[in-house]
């Protein structure tokens, strides 16, 4: 956030000065499904409907896009609901012995 001074002035003439407040949108964060050659389908679908509460058809699509191309875009979020997310990932693919992982890339916010 960063602030300017604007002047006015009042009936007498006396100069007024009024901050002017500039907003910055908070970065937000893309969360990127990454591909492996072990991770079964079936379970990399059930996470995207579980953690990402995605309906089941673009769950698969999602899924059969990171499958083909390396990575796919599961949605944009911020920092803290972001790295819950992944973190949610990480301990869902391991506690079931799964390789899978995601990643975060920013996205930087501009000006409100
Ligand atoms: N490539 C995996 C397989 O053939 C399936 C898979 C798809 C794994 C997407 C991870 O993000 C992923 N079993």
């Amino acid at each position: 956030m960063s602030g300017s001074k604007i002047a006015k002035h009042d009936k007498e003439g006396k100069v007024l000065t009024q901050e002017r407040v500039k907003l910055k949108k908070p970065d937000m964060y893309k969360i990127v499904l990454l591909n492996d050659d072990y991770t079964p389908r079936e379970f990399v679908v059930w996470v995207l409907i579980k953690v990402f509460y995605k309906s089941e058809h673009e769950s698969l699509r999602i899924m059969l896009d990171a499958h083909t191309k390396g990575k796919s875009m599961i949605g944009v979020y911020t920092l803290d609901v972001a790295r819950t997310k992944v973190m949610q990932v990480s301990n869902l693919a391991e506690q079931n012995g799964h390789p899978l992982k995601c990643d975060l890339e920013v996205e930087h916010g501009g000006e409100c």
